[in-house]
């Protein structure tokens, strides 16, 4: 059983049974990473009340105050390198999940790693956490994975990032006690990490695609080397999402995706 300021978590199995606090770091991902090469097993979680250094997708910085969750969770799963954007979905839908259990809010996911909320009904949805996967591949399989939890509770957006970026705190017009929602999230992922081990990714993306806002909607997505637009018809079994465009069916296994307001 582990204790977080007098917080015991029961319900979780796996994710969760050892947690480093920190109070400042570069990055939770490279705190993580140094654990998982010195052996430490899977499930084991490091958290920091601040990063200097927070990371995003392609070198990009995550804005990591005080007030937010910052963590990643060291998985080993016995999966191949193709299948690692999986473990975005399950952390993306564990995170979708806990907060709107305890909200009561309307949340979303949006293709690969965001989750979205609102302010205001009809308003438009916000980035309120963003999800970061990276992989160690060692003989020739994955070794290991890092996957980063980042979460806007408490903690202040920049004036920058306001038109994308949302806290749970400017949505409900008050602070969220912080304990509580880790405990959620950290026993959704576990949940969903283990129903991930037994059953597949099926069941996962079934619940993933209901709370898509990308799904059947006109979307443009730059990639690294083109942009995309179209249609998007579905997320197949390898997390990649499918777009219909003038060209035909695209399969697109990462990128940043605007929706197109027609
Ligand atoms: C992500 O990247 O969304 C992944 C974020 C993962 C953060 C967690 S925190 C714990 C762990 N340790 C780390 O160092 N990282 C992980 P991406 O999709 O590339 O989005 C990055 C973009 O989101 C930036 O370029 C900004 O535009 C925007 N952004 C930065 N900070 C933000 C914030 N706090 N909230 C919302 N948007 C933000």
């Amino acid at each position: 059983m582990n204790r977080v300021a007098g917080i015991s978590f029961r319900t979780s199995r796996i994710i969760g049974r050892k947690i480093f606090r920190y109070l400042r770091v570069t990055s939770t991902q490279d705190k993580a990473k140094k654990f998982a090469e010195r052996g430490f097993p899977e499930g084991t979680i490091v958290i920091a009340e601040t990063q200097t250094q927070g990371k995003g997708r392609l070198g990009r910085r995550w804005v990591s105050p005080k007030g937010g969750i910052w963590l990643s969770v060291i998985l080993r799963p016995e999966i191949a390198a193709m299948e690692v954007p999986k473990m975005t979905m399950i952390g993306s839908l564990a995170l979708a999940k806990a907060i709107a259990e305890l909200t009561g809010m309307e949340v979303k996911v949006k293709w690969p790693n965001d989750v979205l909320i609102r302010a205001i009904a009809g308003g438009p949805f916000k980035k309120v956490c963003g999800v970061l996967t990276e992989m160690v591949l060692g003989a020739g399989r994955v070794s290991y994975v890092i996957t980063g939890l980042g979460i806007n509770v408490n903690n202040r957006i920049p004036s920058a990032l306001r038109a994308t970026a949302i806290s749970l705190r400017d949505a409900i017009g008050r602070n969220l006690p912080k304990q509580k929602l880790l405990e959620k999230v950290l026993e959704k992922f576990d949940k969903y990490y283990l129903d991930f081990r037994k059953k597949g990714i099926a069941p996962i993306m079934k619940e993933y695609k209901g709370m898509s806002a990308v799904l059947d909607k006109e979307v443009k997505i730059e990639c690294a080397d083109e942009i995309i637009e179209g249609k998007a018809l579905d997320i197949d079994e390898y997390g990649a999402l499918i777009v219909e465009t003038e060209e035909g069916k695209k399969r697109v296994v990462a990128g940043d995706v605007t929706i197109v307001k027609r």
